[in-house]
This record gives structure tokens, C-alpha cells and sequence, in this order.
């Protein structure tokens, strides 16, 4: 849907007179994408009518470099519109990928993105549009972007866990019940990188890096390996200042995690890769499978995961925090839908703009009895508590799990990309019911 807020137009600025500038001092990297209806293979002989991004599911991984602009020239081959979405990237309001921003690009046609990555991380890139139908339809895929000095351990994965409502004709079951819009769509197939429940192999003694997306509609995952420890060492905007070991990590909706993985000493070990229990008023109540890891034989190891990984310098010291705005995410009953959810009351919010150098801090309130994700486009925010608590660990986020009843306050810098933004829960039944709002950031 389009933006309702008055948004004037000098405050997009038009998609292609951004870059010519760097891109004629330096290297480009260029990708070329086609979406397009494909015949998603989950597992051996089974096959799904899908959508995909240049045939397959996910689509490719997009490797970007920290500070080289990207060019990625987008046709759309699908019998519907649709737009991309940059997830986390710190990009121009124009190069967002939202319909507010841009046209949606229409069957048949080209439309091409251009932004410099300024940071290293884990981000993925998904549809922007009919969301609920397009991204359980496979239109996802990741966008890694590598730092000049990445940390480098034995070897590295990328691993887009996703979930998917087959129904007994094993396609994908249709959309859209009362049901499904209340509480989200969770799947009865668990997929990494497209494929239900596949092997990885890891060696005994190796380490290794793995990046994570969370690309499922509604489902929280809560990620265990067999109960073994592993460390977290990053999150939605990078690494985090130290390692922290845990046997658990919780992905909401559209989170990514960066884990350091192994050692494991005992070759010909199978481990499950698990999703724990997490009741969020709906959902899995029980343990359920997404893949394995067999142990195969040692080999040497050179990775060293180090004590300290990099520095985050807080926006705003917790005492010092004065709340700017505050966001409520509730749920209305509606005579004609049955049910909406809205953000401050209204579904698809207008909310007041934010000036470029003015510090936010937000408190984003839960009202409902459910969980909601989170989701600011374009910027990342420093949690500063939970619940009047500090989280455990500084880190830099675009999507956080807010709890039932809870309040999360967070702190962000709009930094001088003035244009048109939105934020939303990442639910997509939530956000397309009208759990989102938009805002412009203005100079
Ligand atoms: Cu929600």
C-alpha cells in the first residue's frame, strides 16, 4: 500500500543520481536477480510450485564489501508486482525497497538498486510486497557483507532457516484464514537454505562461523545444537564486543545471529540441529527438527575466536535516557476483518518524523498477549532495557523480540539519509494487518 502520511517529494531523492559519483572512482560490484515462479525441490522428489530469485530457493547469497557500492539490476519475471527489501542495510530511503519509495516494479520489468554497504554483517534481502505470500513462497535469500579484516575461523556457513505450510497435496497451503492472521504462519516443513531437515558436516576439532537468517513468516526459532555450547559473536548489525557461550540462541522472525561452532570431539556424532519450545500464544509447543550435524574425521584447526571483537560505543548512557516517542503495538477488533493490529491505535500508522542528528529513544510497548519482532528499516538501534532491565550484552539490532506486556526501550541516530522510512513487525499477518507505521527522517 502507499505511504497515507504526506510525504513531499523532495525527500526521496530520485533512485539514480545517487552514486554516479563512486561508482566512476572505483569498483562496483554488480548482481543481476530475476524473480520468477520455480519449482522449489525441498526434499528429494518433492517439489513445490514457488518463487524464486534467479531459479532457486533461497535465492543466491549476494557478497558485498564493506564500503563498494553494489549494483544489483532487479527484473521481475513473477505474474505480480513486487519490490526488494535491503534488510538492515544502512541504505539511501530511495534504495529501501519498500512500495512507499519506489513503483513496484511491475511484471516485465528492470529496476536497479544502487547503495554502498557501510557496514560488515549478516543482512538478507526478501520481498517487500504481498508479503505473507510472496516470502513463504521462497523470495528471499542472504546479503553478506565483508569487512576488510574479517574474522576468519575453519570455515563458514550461511544458513537461512525458513519453515513452510505444505498441505496435503504437498503444495503450499493456501493463505489467508482467520486463524493464520491472528497468529502468524507457521510451517510443518523446516527447511535450511531451502531443503527440509539436510546433513552438514563438521569436522571434530574444527571451528566454524556461522551466519544465521530467521526467513520464517511467524516462527520464533529457538535454536539449540544437540544441547552442546556454541558462541554467540554477532548479531543483525555484526559482531558483538566479546563472545558469549550459550546452549540456546532465540531468532524471532527475520533475526540473524553469527555463531563460532565446535569444537566437537567425538567423530561419527550426529547432532540435531533443534528448535526448542517457545510458546509465543501460538505456535510449536514442542521440539522440532531443521537439520543434523555429523562429526566426521578431525583435521587441524587454525581458528581462534578472540576475547574481544570489536567495540560499540553507546548512543546514550541508560540514566541519561530521555524517551522521545513512544510506539505501542495492539490488536483492535474490526466489524469488517474480524481482528486488526495496529501500532498507537491506528492500523498502518502515520507517525511524526525524526530529525537528522536528534538522538531517538523509544519505548516500543507490547500491549497484546502475544510476542511481537520488532523492525526498524534502514537504521540500527541499541537496545538499553528490557523491562527496566539491561540486556545481557551491548549489540547493534534492527529486529528485537519484544515480550508480551513488555516494554523494550531502544535508542538509534538518524544519521543524514532524510527520506521516507517505516517500522513494522516482522509477522507478516501483523504487519500486513497494520502493524507498521511509517515516518519520514527530515533535515
Ligand atoms: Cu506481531
Amino acid at each position: 500500500m502507499r505511504n497515507h502520511c504526506s510525504v513531499k517529494a523532495t525527500t526521496t531523492m530520485a533512485a539514480d543520481d545517487q552514486f554516479d559519483q563512486v561508482a566512476e572512482a572505483g569498483d562496483v560490484i554488480r548482481y543481476r536477480l530475476e524473480a520468477s515462479e520455480v519449482a522449489w525441490e525441498i526434499a528429494p522428489g518433492r517439489t513445490v510450485r514457488g518463487y524464486g530469485f534467479n531459479g532457486q530457493v533461497p535465492g543466491p547469497v549476494i557478497e558485498a564489501k564493506q564500503g563498494v557500492p553494489l549494483e544489483i539490476e532487479f527484473t521481475n519475471r513473477l505474474p505480480e508486482p513486487t519490490v526488494i527489501h535491503w534488510h538492515g542495510l544502512r541504505l539511501p530511503a530511495a534504495m529501501d525497497g519498500t512500495e512507499v519509495v519506489q513503483r513496484p516494479v511491475q511484471p516485465g520489468e528492470t529496476f536497479t538498486y544502487r547503495f554502498t554497504p557501510p557496514d560488515a554483517g549478516t543482512f538478507w534481502y526478501h520481498s517487500h510486497a504481498n508479503e505473507t505470500e510472496q516470502m513463504e513462497k521462497g523470495l528471499y535469500g542472504a546479503l553478506i557483507v565483508r569487512a576488510a579484516d574479517e574474522l576468519t575461523l575453519d570455515a563458514e556457513r550461511i544458513l537461512v532457516f525458513d519453515d513452510l505450510r505444505v498441505d496435503k497435496t504437498g503444495q503450499i497451503a493456501k493463505f489467508g484464514g482467520l486463524m493464520e492472521r491472528h497468529n502468524g504462519r507457521e510451517g510443518n516443513v523446516r527447511l535450511i537454505n531451502g531443503t527440509s531437515e539436510p546433513e552438514l558436516t563438521i569436522a571434530a576439532g574444527h571451528i566454524e562461523r556461522w551466519r544465521i537468517v530467521n526467513a520464517s513468516s511467524a516462527r520464533y526459532v529457538r535454536l539449540s545444537l544437540g544441547g552442546q555450547p556454541f558462541q554467540i559473536i554477532g548479531t543483525d548489525g555484526g559482531l558483538i564486543e566479546a563472545p558469549v557461550t550459550v546452549t540456546e540462541v532465540l531468532l524471532p522472525a527475520a533475526d540473524r545471529v553469527e555463531l563460532a561452532v565446535g569444537p566437537f570431539e567425538n567423530e561419527g556424532a550426529i547432532l540435531t540441529i533443534e528448535d526448542l519450545p517457545y510458546y509465543r500464544m501460538a505456535g510449536k509447543k514442542g521440539v522440532e527438527r531443521f537439520g543434523t550435524i555429523r562429526v566426521t574425521p578431525r583435521k587441524p584447526s587454525t581458528a581462534r575466536v578472540p576475547a574481544r571483537l570489536r567495540e560499540i560505543v553507546p548512543l546514550v548512557a541508560r540514566e541519561d535516557a530521555r524517551v522521545t516517542r513512544t510506539v505501542t503495538l495492539g490488536f483492535k477488533l474490526s466489524l469488517r476483518r474480524g481482528l486488526d493490529f495496529v501500532v498507537n491505535g491506528e492500523r498502518h500508522h502515520c507517525d511524526q518524523p525524526v530529525k537528522v542528528g536528534e538522538l531517538q529513544v523509544w519505548d516500543v510497548v507490547n500491549a497484546t498477549r502475544m510476542d511481537h519482532p520488532f523492525h526498524l528499516h534502514g537504521f540500527f538501534f541499541q537496545v538499553l532495557e528490557i523491562n527496566g532491565q539491561p540486556p545481557a550484552w551491548r549489540s547493534l539490532e534492527d529486529v528485537i523480540n519484544v515480550p508480551p506486556q513488555a516494554t523494550v526501550r531502544i535508542a538509534w541516530y538518524p544519521d543524514d539519509r532524510p527520506g521516507s522510512w517505516m517500522y513494522h513487525c516482522h509477522i507478516l499477518e501483523h504487519h500486513a494487518s497494520g502493524m507498521m507505521a511509517h515516518f519520514d527522517v527530515v533535515r
